[in-house]
Parts: structure tokens; sequence; C-alpha cells
């Protein structure tokens, strides 16, 4: 009879309708099992699925699986992040609402998900611009905000001046609208923000705990959040009356100060402009310049004096004040003291207007430095510098902040260079921000949840779709008043900080989060693109302290262990619709199988590196499984043989060493792809053994199957059930290697008589020095090399050889 062919499409999708009306990966909450809850990165639904989403999502079920055949109960869901710009963008171009062309997107690319069998439970399905999930949203911004933890205040956007609307970064081209074309105007506006920085410290020190986070991910964190030590001085200013503040954090270096600069929207550099046209042009100029450090850093410098002097609190010197377009006024001060001869910037600009540039500290190992090289940035030992000659950093900042802090006129302080989180967008396509004025345009929660976005709106590019709206704007409290709303939405960012709460009790109609938060949380495995390594993690970690502090959650964390997966790359570049060299994960699917895109994508490269897409390489694996499917259905149809089976022992042996190096692969160090191959090595082995072997066979072969279960989910079920299996794979017990079948448990021994090489003997690894004395001892060779001599010494070196050593003749 034929053996029956390999048909991937055919019982793919017979098995995953067979799971969708057992409901086989419906998560219940059972306090008497141990919960393991796998997360990841929910997709944003822009049409179908790319090959990064695949990537990232095989790596997530097959960690599921592997939990769940572990004995875990296993919570894995999937969602939309539906809101977003993309949508409006789709919606102009195609004259459609952007709810429709989203719920499209999310039918299409659930049904991809379906195909690729990924065991997500479907019940818990949550898409972010739903009312039932966004009005929770609201809820807790209005708690936020009576508790102050959000506020209001001016903060610049991008304005289009010919379309009459706020454009994201990405919406300007060139300091252009993308759209008009028209130069882009900088504005203040009012905009919403959350306190973020009131969790800075906490967010810094439980990095330090989260050990199962990649290091570069912990590190992106800690850099943003920025935390430095300094002082906060205070220079007095005889022609404006107030002192000017700075903040530094090299106080060893006061001594070294030459001029004082201050950015552009510092009250100082105002209130000169009013009696200096010029210097007014100059701030005019300057104030919408780069807002952010980075693109501080490679601004050309340019600055102007003001005409006034600050007094150096310890020399009593004259020190000139400048604006310089290098002064950050969001960070700090908005002033500083510049020393050229130890900071980068300082020098540069001091060079550009012929500034005094003055050492004071100099490299410990008394060395000179070449002020005309550049700026001396490093720690060193402080000279020319008065009373604080000779001392170093650390003492230097101690000594100085002692004597400011006597005279009243520094302290120390610890600054953060992580900002309030500017929460809402001048868009459309969003979750109304649930707040509302009176006349005296305070802000306070919306009388009623929750405020649902229309969403038979086609929205033409130009002003604000929400803003037009008068039966949307204009509302009357229960108390009578009349009040408008905010028509900002949320930054999308806020709904993809809490989903993955969300997911644990989607359906509670009457809170927010219920107890069965408690129970899955914190997220055991979360998955995704390190692109999201500062702001959605830092975000989402804040948003679990507030809830926490909310009491909605215990733990204090979101996410205990974090998997970043790497690109995929064609060409050695990143996939991307501009290069035009992306793939279509579900060609592949269509012509081989969802099977062979999982085994493809995992076995390519360990799942943080990139990797290479390779039509190749996918052939590959298509073969493979063929080839696993051929040695399963050979096995099944040979006739069981009478002969003993001597390779046994080996057999076992290598089928339990390859459970151990799997177990460790998957469980421990997250390479699917040694995984793998060590599976197919057994297969190798097994293809070898004939009929005689058919026990072992069979037992190697229920192996390889369990153990590529997670990797290749439907291919195994059929294969299961071939081996002759009626239970399901998906809950059979993860197999555990026997230790007595690992150990090498038997050794060589060389044998010498007088030191001369005689035999080399195979015996139990276990063997005691008797009964190795026994066996040598009765070796042909070296029974004729003793000639019947007595023996003097028997030498033992364990493990490796005996020396038997005769008595003289
Ligand atoms: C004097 C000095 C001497 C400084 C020196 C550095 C080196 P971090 O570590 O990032 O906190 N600074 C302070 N406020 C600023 C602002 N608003 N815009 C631009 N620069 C500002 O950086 C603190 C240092 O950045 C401060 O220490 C200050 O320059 C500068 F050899 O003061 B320093």
């Amino acid at each position: 009879m034929p053996l029956p062919t390999y048909d991937p499409a055919r019982i793919e999708t017979e098995l995953q309708a067979h799971w969708q009306a057992e409901n086989s990966y419906r998560a219940v909450e059972d306090p008497r099992r141990k919960k393991f809850y796998c997360l990841s990165m929910f997709p944003y639904p822009s049409g179908r699925l790319h090959i990064g989403h695949v990537r990232n999502y095989t790596i997530g079920d097959v960690i599921s699986r592997y939990q769940r055949m572990q004995g875990y109960n296993v919570l894995q869901p999937m969602g939309w992040d539906a809101f977003g710009l993309p949508a409006e963008n789709a919606a102009i171009d195609n004259q459609l609402a952007p709810s429709r062309w989203t719920r499209d997107n999310i039918a299409t690319m659930r049904a991809q998900l379906k195909r690729l069998g990924f065991g997500y439970d479907w019940s818990r399905e949550l898409c972010t611009c739903d009312p039932s999930y966004y009005r929770w949203e609201q809820w807790f911004f209005c708690r936020l905000l009576e508790k102050g933890l959000v506020y209001r205040k001016q903060a610049l956007v991008n304005w289009d001046p010919v379309d009459q609307t706020v454009l994201a970064n990405e919406q300007v081209i060139d300091g252009c609208g993308w759209r008009s074309g028209a130069p882009v105007q900088q504005r203040e506006i009012p905009q919403w923000f959350l306190r973020i920085t009131t969790y800075a410290d906490e967010l810094l020190e439980e990095l330090q705990h989260l050990s199962d986070w990649p290091e570069s991910v912990r590190n992106m964190q800690r850099n943003w959040i920025g935390r430095s030590r300094g002082l906060e001085i205070d220079f007095s200013c005889e022609d404006s009356g107030e002192p000017l503040q700075v903040y530094t954090t090299r106080p060893d270096t006061l001594m070294g100060v030459s001029y004082m600069a201050v950015a552009p929207q510092h009250p100082l550099a105002r209130q000169q402009a009013r009696q200096d046209a010029e210097l007014a042009a100059f701030l005019q100029k300057h104030t919408h310049g780069a807002v952010n450090e980075a693109a501080m850093n490679t601004v050309e410098k340019c600055g102007r004096p003001l005409g006034i002097h600050a007094i150096h609190p310890v020399s009593g010197e004259q020190l000139p004040i400048w604006v310089a377009n290098f002064v950050l006024m969001s960070y700090g001060t908005g002033a500083v003291m510049c020393v050229p001869a130890h900071d980068q910037r300082d020098w540069e600009f001091a060079r550009l207007y012929q500034l005094p540039i003055r050492q004071v500290v100099y490299p410990e190992d008394g060395s000179d430095w070449d002020l005309e090289a550049g700026a001396y940035t490093a720690y060193g030992r402080l000279r020319n510098a008065g009373d604080f000659d000779g001392l170093d950093f650390d003492d230097a900042f101690t000594a100085i902040a002692a004597q400011l802090r006597r005279q009243k006129r520094g302290r120390e302080r610890i600054q953060y260079r992580l900002r309030d989180w500017g929460i809402s967008r001048q868009r459309y396509w969003g979750c109304p921000i649930p707040a509302v004025y009176g006349e005296d345009e305070q802000p306070e929660p919306a009388p009623e949840l929750p405020v649902i976005l229309p969403e038979d709106v086609v929205p033409d590019g130009k002003r604000s779709p929400l803003a037009g709206l008068a039966d949307f704007v204009s509302l009357t409290h229960p108390d009578g008043r009349q009040l408008h709303r905010e028509t900002d939405t949320f930054d999308t960012f806020f709904e993809s900080s809490w989903y993955y709460a969300r997911f644990c009790c989607p359906d509670a109609h009457a809170q927010m989060l219920d107890e069965r938060a408690n129970y899955w949380l914190p997220v055991d495995q979360y998955i995704g693109g390190i692109e999201h390594g500062v702001l959605h993690l830092l975000y989402a970690r804040c948003f679990h302290k507030l809830l926490r502090d909310a009491g909605l959650v215990d733990c204090d964390e979101p996410f205990t262990r974090l998997l970043t997966q790497g690109m995929v790359l064609n060409g050695g570049v990143k996939m991307s619709k501009s290069l035009g060299n992306t793939v279509d994960p579900q060609e592949y699917v269509d012509r081989y199988g969802a099977d062979t895109v999982r085994l493809y994508l995992l076995f390519s490269a360990p799942p943080e590196q990139s990797m290479e897409w390779s039509d190749e390489r996918i052939v590959g694996a298509h073969r493979f499984l063929n080839r696993l499917w051929r040695i399963v259905h050979a096995h099944v149809a040979a006739t069981p043989a009478t002969t003993p089976d001597d390779t046994a022992l080996a057999t076992r042996r290598l089928i339990h060493r390859t459970i151990a190096k799997v177990n460790d692969d998957i469980g421990r160090r997250h390479m699917y792809n040694t995984a793998i191959a060590a599976v197919m090595e057994l297969l190798n082995a097994l293809a070898r053994l004939d009929d005689a072997a058919a026990a072992s066979r069979q037992e190697g072969l229920e192996t390889a199957v369990l153990l590529l279960a997670p990797v290749v989910p439907h291919i195994t079920d059929a294969l299961w059930h071939a081996l002759g299996h009626t239970e399901p794979l998906l809950d059979h017990p993860w197999p555990v290697p026997d230790p007595a079948l690992l150990v090498q448990d038997t050794m060589q021994i060389v044998i010498q008589v007088d030191g001369r090489l005689r035999a080399s003997i195979v015996v139990p690894a276990n063997i005691t020095e008797a009964g190795l004395r026994e066996q040598a001892l009765s070796h042909g060779n070296v029974r004729r090399h003793m000639q019947g001599r007595k023996l003097h010494k028997f030498i033992c070196v364990p493990g490796k050889l005996v020396n038997i050593v005769l008595s003289p003749s």
C-alpha cells in the first residue's frame, strides 16, 4: 500500500477547525494550577501580516505550547492596537471611514493568524477602538485628573497653516506639510501630560531586578530616564536683580567658568530683548529650533551676548551672559555655567566668539592636555582652582557644595532627563480625552462615560474633524451648565500601556480590572521588537505602577521576562515597503503550509538575532517535514521484527540526550534553531535503524514528535495519531530525560605491564578497583607478558589506565 502523502493544507485546516470547535486554547483561571502568561506585542491592523509579525508570533506560540506541555495553565491572548494615524491617511486616500478600514484589516489579519495555527484564546480578543475597551482608560484618566497625575500646559506642535491642522512629526517632510507643501510653523497650544516623572526613581531602580530582560533594553531605559546628580547654583546678576540659576553635574569645574549661557526662551533673554531689536529677532529665529537633546548636540552653535553680567560666587569675577541655541529651556533651569576647558559645546562656542578658556582640571597622571584640540572632559585633579587645588572630583564636589551651601548660593539636586509624557494628539482616529470645559476653561472630568468617538467620519486632512462636530463638542452638564468637550485624542501609546492587563478580564463590564488580573499578572514572557524598548515598555511600566497605586493590581512590574526578536532582512537590509523587498508570508503559507513557515522562521537563526530571508531555506524546511512524515509512516507500515535489537541501549541514550539538549535549548536559552537541529540529528539516526529496532525506533519517533510539537503543531499532531495515540498531543507532558541514560556508563581503560601498553579494555563506569584488577589480570595478553612473574604493585589511574608492576625476576 502506498504511504499517505503529506498534505499540509488539509491537515492544518482540519486541525485548526478542531481546535476552534473544542476551544482548545481557552484559558481558565484556576488557583490550584501554576499559570504562565505569554504575550506577544499586539499588532497595529495595517492591512496584512508582515513577516516580522509572523516571526514574533511564532516565537510566542512556541513558548506557550512548550509551557503548556510543562504543565502550566497558559494564557496566550491576541488583540488589536487599532487607533492611529495610518487609518486616517488611508481614509483620506480612499474616502473610507477609518473605522471601516481598520475593521476590514482586522478581519483579514485575524484569519491569517488563525491559518498560522497560533494557539490564542480568541474569546479574550480585544480591540482598542471599541468603546468597551477605551471607556476604561477614560475612566482611569478621570481618576488621574482628580489626583493631579495628569495636567495641561502649553507645548509646541507642528502647525500646517494651509490645512489648518497639527501635523505629526512623520507628516512633516523637509520642513513642509506632507499634503499642503506649506512651510510648517511651530505653535504653542495647550496639551495634556502624564506625570511619569513622579515614577522616575522607581522606574530606574527596578530595572536592576528585571534580570530576565535584555541588558540592552535596560540600558536604553536607564539612559532615557537619565538620572544625574549635581548642584543648582545661583549666580547673582546685578543688572536684573534676580539670581541666575544654573544646574551643573560638574561643580568641580566651577573655578573654570568664563561665561554664562541661557536658552532663547529664558526670561532673562526675553527681558533683554525688549530693548534690543536685533536680539529680539535672534530669539524669534531660535525659539522654535531643535527641541531635543540629540538635535542640540549636532546643530551649529550660535548665540549673542545679552550685554549683562553674572557674578562668580567664589571669585567675584564678572561673567558675560549669552543667549545660546545649544541650551535647552526644558532641561534643568534653562541656563548653564560655561566651562569651555571641560565641556565640548562650551569649548566650541568659546572658540567661535573668542571667549576665555581656563583649565582647572588636569589628568591624574600629571600629563598635560592640549586645549587647542578640544575640551578636557574627563575627571581629574584640580589645579589653578584656588582653595580647591589638589582635590579630585568627589572631594571637589563635596567642598564646593559645602561652601555654596554656606553662602546660600547652591544646593545638591537630582535631575532626570525624562520628561512628563505628552499624551494628547490633535488627531481624529483615537480615544477621545474625556475632559470638558466650562466658561472658565478649567478642565474637569467628563460627566458621563464613555465619551464615544463618532465613527462615521471621513477626515480630509484639513482642520480637526472632531472640533467641527457641534453634536460632539457641546453638551449640557447634569447641573445645567453649558460645557464643551476636549477634541484632542490620546496618544495611541495610551491604549497599548495597559492592554496586557485587560486581557486578563476583557469582559469585565463593571470595572477596569477584576481579581482575574492578579491571577495572571505579571506577564511571564513578553515578546516583541526592540524598537519598543524605550517608549512602549517605559509607558507600560509607568501605567502599571499607576494601576497598582490605584489598587487595581498587586505586583510592581508588568513583564517578568522580555524577549526582543531580531529583524527579518532581505538582501542584507530590513524588509520595507519603500525598498520593495518585502515578502508576503501568506504566499508561503499557501504554498508550503503554516508548519513549514514556522519551522523555517525558527530554524534560521536564534530569535534575538536578525535573519536573512531565503527562499531556498524555506524549501529546505519543507523537505525536512516531508522526510519526517515519510519516516514515521514507513515505520508504522513496517512489520514488527522478532530478531533481538542490539542497538537498543545506544538508541535510547541518544533519545534521552536529545531530550536533555532540547529542554535546555527551548526552556532556558531560547535557542530554537539548535533544538531543531538536535531533533534532526536524532531522526537521521532513527532512519538508519532496521526493523529489528522497531521498538526503540517507536520511542525515538514519539520523542521527536513531542519535541517538535511546539514548533510545528499540525504535522506533529497527525503523526502522533499515526504512531498509535488517541489522546491530544497538546496536553501531553513534555518528555523528561532518564538520568540513568544520560550518564556515560562505560569507559575505556588502558593496561600497561611495567610501563608498556599491553591491552585496552571497556569496563562499566562504576567498576570498583578490585573488579578492575581482576579483569586486568585475567586479560590474555597481560597474562602472557607477566610470564608467571609475581605482581609487585598494582597502580590505578581512575578512568584512564592501570599499570602492573612486576617484581624483579
Ligand atoms: C558645567 C559643566 C562643566 C557641565 C563641564 C558639564 C561639563 P546631564 O549629565 O545630562 O544632566 N546643562 C544643564 N542644563 C542644560 C540645558 N538646559 N541645556 C543644555 N545643557 C545643559 O548634563 C548636565 C550638564 O549639561 C550640566 O553640567 C550643564 O553643563 C549642561 F565640564 O555645567 B555642565
